[in-house]
Parts: C-alpha cells; structure tokens; sequence
C-alpha cells in the first residue's frame, strides 16, 4: 500500500541522481507526477522518459511548475528553495519536500543519520564498516553517492545515511534513531545569507530524534532536545565520565569512554586528530544504539579501515618527499585540519597546493596555520586571489592558474623531508567535473615525477 495520499499534485523537480531515484520510485507505487528540469538535457532524462508519460516532462525552465497545479514538490539538493519560482510556490502553499522526507515515510529500518561541514563521508562508511562487523545487515547511502531511495529494502537492519544541509532543507521529520552532527565551520556560502542560516539547516538532523551524537568542542552541534532523549558527545580532549575523548599515558594515545581506554591510537590505521574525533564519533554512535564498543570485530576493522580516496591520502614519496591528496578539501575547515593533522610545529614541512572555487568562503581563518605550517603556499584557480588576500607576511606563495602549473614551481622548492598537501580549501568545478577528477589529476601529476 502507498503511503502517500494519491490526491496530491506532485512534481520531481531536477534530474540529477536524487531526482531519477524518486521518480524509479514513485513510478513504482504506481502514483502520477510531473517531472521538470532547468536544463534542456539534464542528465537523467533517457531513464526518465522511459518511466514517465512525455507529456508530463519539461525541461529548459522551472517556471512551468506555476501552470501544473502541483501541490507537492521533490526538490533536489542542488536546487536553492531560494529559486524565485520556488519561493513563489512555497508562499502559495505547495509542500517542498526531498528524497530523504519520501525514503522516512517508507524505511522500516533504523536510520543513523549523520551531517556536518566536513568528515561525513569518513564516518558514514565507517559506522557501515562497524555495524557489519557487528553483525548487522547496514547500508550507507544518501550525500555520499548512493541515492537513499535505492537502498530501500525489507531485508535491511539499519540504514546509515550521510546528508548534506541542502538534503536536510527539504527533510521535514527526520526522526532517526541516531543523529550525529560532526561539527560546522562555513561552507556553501553561496547559498547560505551566513553561518547561522547554514547551521540552523544542519540542525535539522535532529528533528523527533531517539538519541544524538554531537561534538563537545563545536558548540553549534550542540543539540536542541527534550531532556529524556540520550546524547553522547566526543572530544579530542580528555573525555568527561560519560563521553567519549582521548586519555594520554605512558603507552600513548588513547580512545576512551570516560576513564575507560578502548583502543591506542597506534592500533588504528586513521591517522590525525581529525581522524580520532572520526573515529569517536562512529563508537559514541555504536554505543547509544547499545551496540558493544570494544569486540574483536571492531579492533579489527579499526586497525584495517584506510579511509577513502582523496581524503589526506598519502600518494607517494619521490626522492624524501610525500605527495598527499586531501582533493576532497573542499572548504576552510578540512583544510585547516589537514595542516593542524599533519604540520610539524617544530619546523616547518609542508608545501600547501590550494585553489578552485570559493563558494563565497571567507579564507582568513587559514591564515595562522599557513604561518605556523606552511613552508610555501601555491595557489591555482578562479579564487586564487581571495587565498593571496589572507597570506600572512613571511609565508612564500607562488600563484599559477592551472594545477599542472602549481606543481611545476613546486618542483624547484622542496626538499627531503618536505610533505606537499593538495587540500584545495575550494570546490573544483572551475577547472575538474568534480573532487575525484581533480585528486586523480593530482596523483598523475605525482606518478609523473
Ligand atoms: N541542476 C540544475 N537544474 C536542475 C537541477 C539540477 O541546473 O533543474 C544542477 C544543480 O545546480 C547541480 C547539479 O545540477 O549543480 C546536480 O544537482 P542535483 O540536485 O541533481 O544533484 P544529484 O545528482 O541529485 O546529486 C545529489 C547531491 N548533489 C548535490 O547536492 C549538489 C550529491 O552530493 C549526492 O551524492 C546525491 O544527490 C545522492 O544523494 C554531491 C555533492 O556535491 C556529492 N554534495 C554537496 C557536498 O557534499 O558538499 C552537498
Ligand atoms: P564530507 O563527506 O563531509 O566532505 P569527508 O570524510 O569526505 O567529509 O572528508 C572531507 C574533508 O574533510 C577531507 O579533506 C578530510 O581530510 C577532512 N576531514 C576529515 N575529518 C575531519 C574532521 N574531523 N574535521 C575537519 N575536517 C576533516
């Protein structure tokens, strides 16, 4: 039996990935809808056009939505609801919904949901990794690739979904089992008015909740909920009694739970600080769905699980030097934890390839680990200049347009001993199709060497 009422008047609007997705599945439950496009060609229209009646596609322009009657609408991410014809809608009453609302009416499962500006996609496929080794039958899916509507299946036990704040705009009750909101620093500040607007969109996750996980040092994870509801909160500090941190001893690092040590860091391939607090997250997460923490199945996909491509990726040393690809830093806060994850503060190493695509971000935050860290900075790309306006004095930048260029003056600089981080701080859509394109650039460029 459909769940959703069959007198609504409902439009899928965008063909992207998500879009394709909901419509394969309202196409399914056997429900009518319109499908509209602002481009001529979007990418999803063959698959489309096979599912739905031509008559009830358009694209070129969202502006026929006014002459449909829609009462409902799917509205992908990449989609503003700030869109003009949207707003007009949305004051006129029509419901703007999302994939993930749609996928909360049919999952039977429990939903982990996790969000934040950075450190998603790592904790995503970790808490799937460590629900597997526990014996669950999990699937990961949502911001990290997989559309949420194709994992839907009866034989599932847990759902683990990354979502970003455009997906959570349009989620109205998310009502997961676990919501976890890693941490906020700016990003997509093209199409937020500031940070507050952004981080009230990631708190969304929250919403009719059964337990949270949040970051005790970033107060705007902090969650909104009635007192009942369980929280656990992680820390790269010592942990309080019932928290989840890091205790340092004679035999080193530790993850805790209070002061009870689970794991030493040494026994854990993720590597940095960031990657710690990652790691706490996922077991503050396994632990508020009572799941045991500290199993041999845990210990060993901890000590196994590398992280993904393009994420403070180590591609190669040539001639004393290691070329990392953190492609993946795509805003100012993955790439100051990569230069606080891998600067020495004894002197200074690393040589920092960044650029592409601002998305309206302030950089001056950078300034005082490119002081601290960077032995020399390059920059490439559309916003080169906004990084050489926050370059503190006594920190040497060479500015090229293109990666290839960046990487030929590097080759004059460094010297054994050296580490050279690609972490762009930028989205890369100026010059790539996207982050893998442009990591994979980059590890040619190294392999080249
Ligand atoms: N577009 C138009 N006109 C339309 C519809 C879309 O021009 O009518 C453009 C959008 O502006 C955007 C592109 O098409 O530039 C894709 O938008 P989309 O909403 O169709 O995207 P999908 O293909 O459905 O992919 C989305 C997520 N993309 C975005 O949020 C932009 C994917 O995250 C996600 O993996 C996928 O759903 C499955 O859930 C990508 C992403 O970049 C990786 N996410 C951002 C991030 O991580 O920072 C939020
Ligand atoms: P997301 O899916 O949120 O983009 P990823 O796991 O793909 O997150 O990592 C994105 C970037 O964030 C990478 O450059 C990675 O090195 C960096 N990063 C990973 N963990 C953290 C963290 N805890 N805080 C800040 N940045 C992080």
């Amino acid at each position: 039996m459909s769940l959703i009422s069959s007198d609504r008047v409902r439009a899928v609007v965008g063909l992207g990935v998500s879009g394709v997705a909901t419509v394969r599945f309202l196409a399914q439950q056997g429900l009518d809808f319109y499908v509209v496009d602002s481009r001529e060609q979007p990418p999803g229209l063959a698959e489309v056009e096979a599912l739905c009646p031509k008559e009830r596609i358009f694209t070129g322009d969202l502006q026929v939505l006014t002459t449909l009657g829609v009462t409902e609408l799917f509205v992908s991410p990449g989609i503003a609801l700030a869109t003009p014809v949207l707003q007009q809608l949305a004051a006129d009453g029509v419901a703007m919904r999302g994939d993930i609302d749609l996928f909360r009416d049919y999952a039977k499962a429990p939903i982990v949901a996790i969000t934040g500006s950075n450190a998603k996609s790592t904790v995503t496929t970790l808490v799937n990794e460590l629900l597997l080794a526990s014996g669950k039958r999990s699937v990961a899916g949502g911001n990290l690739g997989l559309p949420a509507l194709d994992l839907l299946d009866d034989a599932v036990d847990c759902y683990v979904l990354e979502l970003s704040s455009f997906q959570l705009e349009t989620t109205h009750a998310l009502k997961a089992d676990v919501a976890c909101l890693l941490n906020v620093s700016a990003d997509h500040m093209d199409r937020y008015d500031d940070l507050y607007s952004y981080q009230r969109a990631k708190q969304r996750i929250y919403r009719g909740c059964q337990a949270a996980v949040c970051n005790k040092q970033d107060i705007l994870t902090a969650p909104l909920l009635p007192q009942d509801t369980p929280v656990r909160t992680f820390t790269t500090a010592s942990p309080d009694l019932k928290e989840f941190g890091l205790l340092k001893d004679s035999d080193g690092t530790w993850l805790s739970y209070g002061v009870k040590r689970l794991y030493n860091t040494d026994s854990i391939r993720l590597k940095g600080a960031h990657n710690h607090a990652n790691v706490l997250a996922c077991l503050a997460i396994l632990d508020v769905m009572g799941l045991p923490i500290d199993t041999p199945e845990i210990a060993q996909v901890l000590a196994q699980y590398s992280g993904l491509p393009h994420r403070c990726e180590t591609v190669r040393e040539v001639n004393g030097v290691t070329y990392i690809n953190d492609s993946k830093g795509t805003n100012v806060g993955a790439t100051l934890a990569a230069l606080e994850g891998l600067g020495n503060k004894q002197q200074k190493t690393l040589h920092l390839l960044a650029g592409g695509v601002g998305k309206g971000a302030d950089f001056a935050p950078l300034a005082p680990a490119l002081a601290k860290f960077v032995k020399h900075l390059y920059v490439f790309g559309k916003d080169a200049q906004n990084i050489i306006d926050i370059v503190p004095e006594g920190t040497p930048y060479s500015r090229a347009e293109t990666l290839d260029e960046a990487m030929r003056a590097l080759a004059t600089e460094v010297n054994a001993g050296d580490v050279v981080l690609f972490s762009p701080a930028c989205a890369s859509f100026d010059q790539y199709k996207n982050f893998e394109t442009r990591g994979q650039h980059f590890c040619q460029l190294v392999s080249a060497l």
